[in-house]
């Protein structure tokens, strides 16, 4: 699972990417690292591994993850090849979901660009996110466009493809308005059309709204950050508050000393351990468990995989030779007290190849190959 950071100049794109890299490189047993200057892998933070891993004191302890691409090089004009502009556009369509940066801070020492670079304008979130809207909404209008082409060429040979280019035609017009492919009402059959061209204004996104230490402490009172929360709420999109710089701060710090730090601040997580946990329900993803003395690990699945495909991510052996699974949810082993105690109550369960795995299920898988 692949998360873009995007955003104008100085808005905080690296620094916030730089924290989460910190916060990896923190982890033991897990290659998090920065796997080219711009990737980055983070775990997701999951208080039942965590207690999974006190139990059984593991000789490993797997966290789920998530990669992040710091995409820089996004002015006004990308489209039409400003900035880094294509290969800059062509980063963000390999990411499943796009979190996107908003400057929401004033400081006169950082220049608050939108297209060259020797122009410092007033920090304006909602002007900044139409910017970069209307550069994706662009670069999307061209594909589109061209699928049309396709299309009605087609259509020439088999009639079948009359649809196809209608309901492309329709969402050009959408996009010609300067409007994300996220907002186009359509049937669910010609959005799933719609959904095999990779879109960019088509991916979900996290607005990161960038305070600085004082706008994050007075959400309220952050004209910046309201608008930028009443638009999302518009759109249905996510909106997270995040002080990039101390976050930055907070990833340098040991787990102890983090605590203690947040608790000063008076809250439960960290920004990014939010922007994380934000990330994967936004992307319909769920963990599953499994335990043991060798190895405790969350495993990624989407919401609604089956047993067997479940069984799959682990090795496609367990997949093909499936038989059966055995499953506690984690909240019914907490509440008895322990696995053996949830045994003798019943509430272990043995599961089918239809079982829809759920969230936080501890599961052990019978195979045979
Ligand atoms: N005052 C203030 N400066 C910030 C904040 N976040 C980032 N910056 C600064 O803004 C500048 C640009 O940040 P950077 O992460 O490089 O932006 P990018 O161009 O979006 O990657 C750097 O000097 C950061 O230290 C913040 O919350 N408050
Ligand atoms: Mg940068």
């Amino acid at each position: 699972m692949k998360l873009g950071i995007v955003g104008l100049p100085n808005v905080g794109k690296s620094t916030l990417f730089n924290a989460i890299t910190n916060a990896g490189a923190e982890s033991a047993n897990y290659p998090f690292c920065t796997i080219d200057p711009n990737v980055g892998m983070v775990a997701v933070p999951d208080e039942r591994l965590d207690h999974l891993a006190e139990m059984y004191q593991p000789d490993k302890k797997t966290p789920a993850v998530i990669e992040f691409v710091d995409i820089a090089g996004l002015v006004k004009g990308a489209s039409q090849g400003a900035g880094l502009g294509n290969k800059f556009l062509a980063n963000i369509r390999e990411t499943d979901a796009i979190v996107h940066v908003v400057r929401c801070f004033d400081d006169e020492n950082i220049m608050h660009v939108v297209a060259d670079a020797g122009t410092n304008m007033p920090v304006d979130p909602l002007g900044d996110i139409e910017t970069i809207d209307l550069e994706l909404v662009m670069a999307d209008l061209e594909m589109v466009n061209r699928r049309v082409e396709k299309a009605v060429k087609a259509a020439k040979g088999d009639k079948k493809f009359l649809h196809e280019a209608e309901v492309f035609k329709a969402l050009a017009e959408h996009l010609n308005a300067g409007k994300s492919a996220r907002t186009y009402e359509c049937e669910p059959e010609d959005m799933a059309l719609i959904a095999t061209s990779d879109l960019l204004s088509l991916k979900p996104v996290i607005y990161a709204a960038n305070t600085d230490e004082n706008g994050f402490t007075d959400l309220d009172g952050n004209s910046y950050y309201q608008k930028v929360k009443a638009l999302a709420e518009r759109e249905g999109s996510q909106v997270l508050p995040i002080c990039a710089r101390m976050e930055q701060d907070i990833a340098e710090l040991e787990d102890e000393e983090k605590e203690m730090f947040l608790e000063e601040l008076g809250v439960k997580e960290s920004g990014l351990d939010r922007l994380i946990k934000c990330s994967y329900s936004l992307l319909g993803l769920i963990s599953f468990l499994t335990y043991g003395k060798d190895e405790c690990r969350a495993w990624t699945i989407r919401r609604g995989t089956k047993a067997p495909q479940a069984a799959g991510k682990i090795h496609t052996d367990i997949e093909r030779g499936f038989i059966r699974a055995e499953v506690i949810a984690y909240e019914d082993m907490m509440k008895c007290g322990g696995i053996a105690a949830a045994r003798e109550k019943g509430l272990l369960r043995s599961e089918g190849k239809d079982y829809v795995v759920q969230d936080g299920d501890m599961i052990y898988f019978r195979f045979n190959v």
